[in-house]
């Protein structure tokens, strides 16, 4: 559970960074079994080349086939969906967000697979921007299967830039925050690289400006994101928000530190072959929604 000090903070900052809260034998079983996903290209996932972020590879050149992330992780496996809805997690998001929490299955339900020579830079901006909620006040989980360095390309933040309002023309076509202007760039000068070891969690709001460059060094960085709401912070109809239809933590929840996740084997999917059952199709061929 958080302290007062730690929910005062999350407040005030938009983000809270947790140290070593994923126990050292459910990352790493999580973290095998995204390579495993990753090395057999189980659909469905979203290519590097298909978002053409700075840095990303061509569809038809060298590295246009790199993975950027494996989407849908909740309906993957036993293995992530047991993380994303763990009772520790969820009474921590139930204190932040004061309500009955849901895992959101539109959006991020991901593993992030920042990949060596072929990765790109996610500028800055705000998951809102392609969300559509009544509220506005959803919390991301994002746990560092591995060390996150700036070299790798670790999350960078504003802190407390949830709280600001913004005008239309301090984003591009695409919604990133536009570096250049300068009431943009006085703003920037307070970010922070948010570096983590494997096993941390930050949680994060979905209106926090935040980037991160492409990875620099030699190995891939793996990390679980899930993003969750407040049962009354309803997607709106017929939005992509609404597309999946959500899970109420409550009924889900298994203990973290329990063995629920060891002794599970890297065969420990939900589905045959590489399907998803409907989800993986529409989910390739959407790359607006993709960017989380
Ligand atoms: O490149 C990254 O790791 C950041 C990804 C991100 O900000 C997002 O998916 O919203």
């Amino acid at each position: 559970m958080l302290n007062q000090r730690q929910i005062e903070s999350f407040c005030e900052q938009g983000f809270l960074v947790l140290r070593q809260f994923c126990p050292a034998a459910t990352r790493q079983h999580i973290l095998e079994l995204s390579k495993k996903h990753l090395d057999d290209r189980v659909v469905p996932y979203e290519l590097e080349s298909e978002l053409q972020y700075p840095g990303a590879p061509n569809a038809a050149s060298n590295g246009g086939q790199t993975i950027r992330r494996l989407k849908q992780a909740y309906d993957r496996a036993p293995t992530f969906a047991s993380w994303a809805t763990n009772n520790e997690l969820s009474s921590i998001l139930e204190q932040l967000l004061k309500e009955p929490v849901y895992l959101v299955r539109s959006h991020h339900n991901c593993v992030m697979t920042k990949q060596p020579r072929f990765s790109s830079d996610s500028l800055w901006h705000q998951d809102i921007r392609y969300w559509r909620y009544s509220q506005r006040e959803l919390i991301s989980a994002w746990l560092a299967l591995g060390d996150e360095t700036i070299n790798n390309g670790c999350l960078q933040v504003v802190p407390g830039s949830h709280r600001l309002s913004f005008s239309a023309e301090q984003f591009d076509d695409d919604s990133f925050f536009i570096k250049q202007l300068d009431e943009n760039q006085r703003l920037l000068q307070q970010k922070q690289y948010i570096e983590l070891d494997a096993g941390d969690l930050v949680l994060f709001h979905c209106r926090l400006l935040h980037s991160a460059t492409r990875n620099y060094t030699d190995q891939t960085k793996f990390t679980a994101v899930f993003t969750y709401r407040a049962e009354s912070d309803c997607p709106l109809a017929d939005s992509r928000s609404a597309s999946l239809t959500d899970v109420p933590l409550s009924l889900e929840g298994t203990s973290l530190e329990g063995t629920s996740l060891e002794g599970t084997s890297l065969e420990d999917t939900s589905f045959e072959g590489n399907s998803l059952e409907g989800i993986s199709e529409e989910s390739n061929n959407n790359s607006a929604d993709s960017m989380a």
